[in-house]
């Protein structure tokens, strides 16, 4: 385990930084966490929701499942993590690439910029018929929301299991982890691929991998330095540890 100096150190030294984050950051924000949605959401595993079948087969259910998340986001506040990691965006500028596999935009809220978000996010909906995306951010949708365009069934635009990841986006996160020679990872279980494999692409190229979590994790193998805790009060820390 190392200390808040030793990875602000190699922080302060970095030409290029890149951070990976993941459902823990939003867990002090009262957003639960993907596999601590109590696990389940009303009875029902949210792996098992968040599938194009389940939608085919239920969207009315999934859909219940999206504006619950989508209420509960609204009603939450960025918190000290997303806040340092907006701040260390702007001391690092363009060196410096925030990738997330929330589809919460907290990290927008708290000020990042530019947010490679690799999983959607939860305020976009795309017509699953002439596949327009609509920004519905603070929109009470309907039970079934339906495309004003062509009448076709509105989805959630986020990727669901199965789903490829956005073309673009992924390939800006590779290239920003292959050329980073510091990838701090925050709050991931670093479960879900191909998102977990940009943690391995650092660690094959040299990069050093600094790990911020309540516990170890699936990667922590492949990680340099572990700074064990909650992200909103380590984050802060290591922006205060940083030369202003
Ligand atoms: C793909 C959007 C292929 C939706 C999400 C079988 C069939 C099909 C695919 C697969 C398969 N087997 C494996 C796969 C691949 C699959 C996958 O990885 N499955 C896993 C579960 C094994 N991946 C995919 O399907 C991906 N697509 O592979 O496509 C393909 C290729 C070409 C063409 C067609 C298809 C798509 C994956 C994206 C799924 N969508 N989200 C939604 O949100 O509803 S993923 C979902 O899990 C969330 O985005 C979440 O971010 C993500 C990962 O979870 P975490 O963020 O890590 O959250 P988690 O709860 O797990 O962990 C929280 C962590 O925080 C914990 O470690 C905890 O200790 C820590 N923590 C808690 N509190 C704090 C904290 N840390 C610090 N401070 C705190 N306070
Ligand atoms: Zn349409």
């Amino acid at each position: 385990m190392s200390d808040i100096e030793t990875v602000a150190e190699i922080l302060s030294r970095s030409k290029r930084t890149a951070v990976l984050t993941g459902a823990g950051i939003s867990a002090e924000s009262g957003i639960p966490t993907f596999r601590g949605l109590g696990g389940l959401w009303n009875g029902r595993d949210p792996m098992s929701l968040a599938t194009p079948e389940a939608f085919a087969s239920d969207p009315a259910t999934v859909w219940e499942f999206y504006r619950f998340r989508r209420d509960l986001v609204a009603r939450s506040e960025p918190n000290p993590g997303h806040f340092a990691l907006a701040e260390l965006g702007r001391r690092y500028s363009s060196n410096f690439t925030l990738i997330t596999q929330n589809v919460d935009r907290l990290h927008q809220r708290a000020g990042s910029v530019d947010v490679l978000e690799l999983h959607g996010n939860l305020f976009d909906v795309r017509c699953t018929g002439c596949r327009q995306t609509f920004d519905r951010d603070g929109v009470e949708l309907p039970p079934l929301p339906r495309c004003d365009d062509c009448g076709a069934l509105l989805r959630p635009a986020v990727v669901w299991f199965g789903e490829s990841l956005p073309q673009d986006v992924w390939q800006r996160a590779e290239r920003a982890v292959e050329q980073a020679d510091a990838l701090l990872v925050v709050g991931t279980s670093a479960l879900v691929y191909p998102a977990a494999g940009l943690v391995l692409t650092a660690a094959e190229h040299g990069c050093p991998v600094i790990e911020i979590n309540l516990e170890t994790t699936a990667l922590s193998q492949f990680v340099d330095h572990a700074l064990l805790g909650k992200s909103g009060e380590i984050l802060p820390q290591l922006l205060a540890s940083l030369p202003a």
